[in-house]
């Protein structure tokens, strides 16, 4: 750079001889207003002085040089500290990656296990109250809370490795009993009004005298519906089998006597309510006289699922040793069957699928009623 200092009379006298002898890239640096020096200069005027600078164009060409340079350095050195960075972020990115990737593993698992946990619930398909398919579907098939809990937790208990339909299959097979008894001497049908125990009389005496050619004898104690008595005649005279009314309990043993010589008397009784124990006990001094093992509680699988219980347990009273489900035609859910017979803790004598005397009547085995309970067959 050259710096030069200039005493001049004006500021234009300065800049015409700044851009004369330095060029006009030179600049001034400073002015300032001083005395001449020396004797005179004491009194003498103040003039101006002015620094101007130019860069010298050597001087300037190393500049640019070095500024060259410098701008390479500066890049070299941007570059570097830009590679650097970058190796710093590749190197925090390749960690990032790497924690990434051990969190993405930790992610991938418990993923994983959420799936197993969806595949899981998906299998038992848990509902927002925490029941399983299986327990909604036996929900569906008005199977009642208590037979479903039981149910389930015997399900649980099978160690077997096979599926869940078979074990359920397994569980229902084994809570329902049938017994195909061998119907002879007395044999009592009780049970509520308009089940279906006259009918069921009229269709057990029709098997046994028009099919197996047996003896039947008919009684009836049922004397409180008007009608009941016709109803049952009617079907004793279309059959041409004796027919017996017991008006009271005196009566009773007189009635079975005189049919001693039937291979079976079938007695029907009057529909009771359950919730009547007076009525209940009536009835129970006539079947004591009786004296018979052979009492069938007979109940409509229409049944509500509250009633069963009641009806069920207040028949107990009388003892009875089987149950008869009537109306199988009449019901599209078959769940009631395992509810009575859960209920009742008696196995199923017989099951009646129709109005039709004597045909709608059968022995089902313990298959063909899981199935229908399970919903895998129909009555039509
Ligand atoms: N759909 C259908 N109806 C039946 C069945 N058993 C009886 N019934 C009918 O139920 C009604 C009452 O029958 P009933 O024998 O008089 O009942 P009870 O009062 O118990 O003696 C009658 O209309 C019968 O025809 C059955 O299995 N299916
Ligand atoms: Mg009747």
């Amino acid at each position: 750079m050259i710096i030069k200092r200039y005493r001049v009379k004006s500021m234009n006298e300065a800049i015409t001889r700044i851009k004369y002898e330095l060029g006009r890239e030179a600049v001034i640096i400073s002015q300032r207003k001083v005395r001449k020096k020396g004797f005179l200069g004491f009194f003498s005027k103040k003039i101006l002085e002015v620094t101007a600078a130019v860069n010298d164009p050597e001087e300037k060409n190393k500049y640019e040089n070095s500024s060259t340079d410098s701008v390479e350095n500066f890049k070299k050195v941007v570059n570097d500290k830009i590679r650097n960075q970058k190796r710093q972020s590749d190197f925090n990115y390749a960690q990032s990656v790497n924690l990434r990737s051990e969190n993405n593993e930790a992610l991938l698992k418990e993923v994983h296990q959420m799936k197993n946990m969806l595949d899981d619930m998906s299998k038992k398909s848990y509902d927002s109250l925490g029941k399983s398919k299986l327990e909604l579907k036996l929900e569906n098939m008005d199977i009642n809370k208590k037979v479903i809990e039981n149910i389930m937790n015997k399900v649980k208990e099978i160690q077997q490795d096979v599926e869940e339909k078979k074990k359920l299959k397994m569980v229902i097979g084994n809570m329902i009993k049938v017994e195909d008894k061998v119907l002879e001497n007395a044999v009592v049908l009780v049970g509520p009004t308009g089940v279906g125990k006259t009918t069921t009389i009229a269709k057990i005496a029709g098997k046994m005298s028009l099919i197996e050619k047996k003896k039947v004898g008919l009684i009836t104690i049922d004397t409180y519906r008007i009608g009941a008595v016709e109803q049952l005649r009617t079907y004793a005279d279309i059959m041409n089998i004796p027919f017996k009314v017991v008006l009271n309990i005196k009566d009773m043993e007189k009635a079975i006597d005189s049919m001693k010589n039937c291979d079976i008397i079938l007695i029907d009784t009057t529909g009771r309510s359950s919730k009547n124990k007076m009525q209940l006990s009536e009835l129970r001094a006539f079947i004591d006289r009786i004296n018979t093992k052979n009492i069938h509680l007979v109940i409509s699988c229409t049944t509500k699922n509250r009633d069963i219980d009641t009806i069920v347990n207040g028949y107990k009273e009388l003892n009875y040793n089987n149950v008869i489900i009537t109306k199988l035609d009449e019901t599209s859910t078959y769940g009631s069957i395992l509810n009575i017979i859960d209920a009742a803790g008696k196995p199923v004598s017989f099951v009646t699928t129709g109005q039709n005397v004597p045909e709608d009547i059968e022995v089902m085995n313990s298959q063909k009623l899981t199935e229908l309970v399970l919903g895998e067959d129909i009555i039509c």
